[in-house]
Formats: C-alpha cells, sequence, structure tokens
C-alpha cells in the first residue's frame, strides 16, 4: 500500500486536471479563472492541466502586440478584440503588465470591471504581473495562453512591453507580432531595441492623431532598406497608421494581419514559425524543471548551496565537480 499512495494521488491529479479542462471548456468561466492560476503557480497539477489542454490548441491564430509604455498597446488590443468579436470569433487576451502589482492595477481593475460588466462570454481577458516568477515569464505566458486557447479561443492577443529581453521572448511566441511605435517623446525608431524592430510583421504607428507619424513612418521605411537584401519572396513588414482611441487603422490592421496569416499559410512557413518557437519553448521547459530538480538535488551528500560554498572556498574544483554533477543530473531525468 505504500507505493500505491502516490500513484494514487497522481492518477487522482489527472482525473481533477481532465475534469477541470472539460469544465472549462463547456464554458466555467471560474474553471478556466482556476486552471490558469494553477498553471501560472506551478502547481503539482499544472502539467496534467497543460497535456489535458494540448490537444485543444494550436488551430488559433496568436498575436502578439508590443511597444514602448503608454505607446496604446492597451487601447489597440481593445479594438482589435471588439473587431474580432464582432466577426464572432472567440477572442483571448493576455496582458502582460510589469508595472501592475500582485493585487491590480487601475489597469487590471478596470479590465475585471469591464468583463464582470459587459460579460461577454466569447472574450476572456486575463491580466498578469511580471514580477515574481520563478523560472520563466516567457514560459508561464505561453501556459497561460494554451490554457485559455483551448477554453475555446479563436484568437489570441498577447499584450507586452517591448523593453526586456524576457518581454522579446513573449512575443516571439505569436504567430505574428505586431509592433506598435508613436510620434513624438523621443520615442523614434532608434530608440527602440533594435531586437524589437527584427521581429516585427507588422508596424503600427499609433497615435497619428498627432505630428509626426510621417517621420515615424519614413524611419520605418529608411530602415527596411537599409537591411539585408530581400528575397522577392520575403514579406515586408508593412506599417499601419492608427489613432487606436478613436478606432482609426483597426479594421487595416485586421487586414495586414490577415494577410501575414495568409502568407504563413504558404509554402509550411505557419509550421516551420512554431516549431522555431516550440524549440524555444522546450528548452525553456526542460531548463525549468531541471532547475527545479537542481534545488533539491543530493550530490553525494551535499546539497547545489553546500557545493557552491566549497567552490567559492577553493575546496572543490567546479570543473572537475561539473561533469559529475551532469551526469547526476542526467541520470536522475531518465
Ligand atoms: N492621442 C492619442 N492617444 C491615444 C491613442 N491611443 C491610445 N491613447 C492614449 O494613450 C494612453 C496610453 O494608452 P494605453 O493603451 O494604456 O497604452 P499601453 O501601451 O497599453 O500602456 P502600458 O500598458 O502602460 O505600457 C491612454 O491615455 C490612451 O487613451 C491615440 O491613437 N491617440
Ligand atoms: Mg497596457
Amino acid at each position: 500500500m505504500a507505493t500505491s499512495g502516490p500513484a494514487k494521488q497522481k492518477k487522482q491529479a489527472h482525473g481533477t486536471a481532465a475534469e477541470l479542462v472539460e469544465r472549462m471548456r463547456a464554458g466555467d468561466i471560474r474553471a478556466l479563472a482556476r486552471a490558469i492560476s494553477l498553471v501560472e503557480n506551478d502547481a503539482p497539477e499544472a502539467t496534467a492541466i497543460l497535456s489535458a489542454c494540448f490537444p485543444h490548441t494550436g488551430d488559433a491564430l496568436c498575436v502578439g502586440i508590443t511597444g514602448a509604455p503608454g505607446a496604446g498597446k492597451s487601447t489597440l488590443v481593445d479594438r482589435l478584440a471588439k473587431h474580432y468579436r464582432g466577426e464572432k470569433k472567440q477572442v483571448g487576451i493576455v496582458a502582460v503588465d510589469p508595472t501592475s502589482p500582485y493585487t491590480g492595477g487601475a489597469i487590471l481593475g478596470d479590465r475585471i470591471r469591464m468583463q464582470e460588466h459587459y460579460a461577454d462570454d466569447g472574450l476572456y481577458i486575463r491580466s498578469m504581473a511580471t514580477r515574481g516568477f520563478l523560472g520563466g515569464l516567457a514560459r508561464t505566458t505561453a501556459d497561460v495562453a494554451a490554457v485559455i486557447e483551448a477554453s475555446g479561443k479563436d484568437m489570441m492577443l498577447l499584450e507586452t512591453v517591448g523593453v526586456g529581453q524576457d518581454e522579446v521572448d513573449i512575443v516571439r511566441l505569436a504567430d505574428v507580432t505586431v509592433v506598435i511605435l508613436v510620434p513624438g517623446m523621443g520615442d523614434d525608431v532608434q530608440s527602440i531595441k533594435a531586437g524589437i524592430m527584427e521581429i516585427a510583421n507588422i508596424f503600427v504607428v499609433n497615435k497619428s492623431d498627432r505630428e509626426g507619424a510621417d517621420r515615424v513612418e519614413r524611419e520605418i521605411r529608411a530602415m527596411q532598406s537599409l537591411s539585408a537584401a530581400h528575397d522577392a519572396d520575403d514579406w515586408i513588414a508593412p506599417v499601419v497608421r492608427t489613432v487606436a482611441s478613436e478606432g482609426e487603422g483597426v479594421e487595416e490592421l485586421a487586414a495586414a494581419i490577415a494577410r501575414y496569416q495568409g502568407y504563413l499559410s504558404e509554402r509550411g512557413r505557419l509550421t516551420e514559425k512554431r516549431a522555431s518557437n516550440w524549440r524555444e519553448r522546450l528548452l525553456a521547459m526542460v531548463q525549468h524543471r531541471v532547475t527545479k530538480r537542481l534545488a533539491q538535488m543530493d550530490f553525494g551528500g551535499r546539497t547545489i548551496d553546500d557545493l557552491a560554498h566549497a567552490v567559492a572556498a577553493h575546496e572543490v574544483d567546479p570543473y572537475e565537480l561539473l561533469p559529475k554533477m551532469a551526469q547526476q543530473i542526467l541520470g536522475a531525468a531518465k
């Protein structure tokens, strides 16, 4: 009986996970919120939940939207969501907000209120604070997005501030990446991280009601003409001007997204892009698993902390230690 305990527990956890996913797929919003929390908190059931979600993912288009703080990302995401709702598409939104505290910033509060008041069950919005994620914000965001998608969404919109590497990694999870720039405020193309510019499939010049939209567009074009010679086959990111606060240009943006989706659907490009996204995700997943194990592992009676102290005191040669540790980790991972 002693050995059947954990196995039985595991089986029950799987049962619970499958039930939870079934309920959230039937439209139970509380089940969805619970599944997201468990995944976000890396709870013991998380893997079983994600595994139960996996067969119900892969059909939605995932659009990543990034840009400087205050560029109008949330406003544009809300407008896009309304656009897709108008086409009767089920929409999920994950907003990664580096500023909102756990208890919820103003935007999070507004969104929850919006969700409650309009009670549109074709739209689900989740805000995530970036602080406090151990072992990868991008991984957690991808997992949360997968759970929401599995609840039956056709369109996933991912909003993140384009500042740190973490955020760049997040938009890399998307099928389509939209980079938002705005005129003025020294927010010109040069000041935007090169990494962000490179991953743009579509540029948006938001706040085009302000002076300087022409200049931003010219700078984008100039940058594109400088970059490596294009194949006739290459996609050149179009520039769409918007006034998100007025809803202007949203139709054009949706059309540009649809065009890029069409481009991806040819010659196995979508599969290629997703495979390259999955490569990153798999590496992150393995790394996370190994790191978690490492913290509790026993290396010949010593923990990783003991070994770190021993190396710092020059009692142990780290280069001799490494192959032994690697061997032990790989052995344990079997
Ligand atoms: N003039 C003008 N203001 C806009 C436009 N789009 C958004 N805004 C305003 O710009 C401010 C910031 O918009 P948000 O949508 O919160 O921007 P954000 O990029 O999500 O901001 P963070 O998430 O805090 O980085 C708000 O006051 C919007 O009303 C626009 O096209 N023109
Ligand atoms: Mg925002």
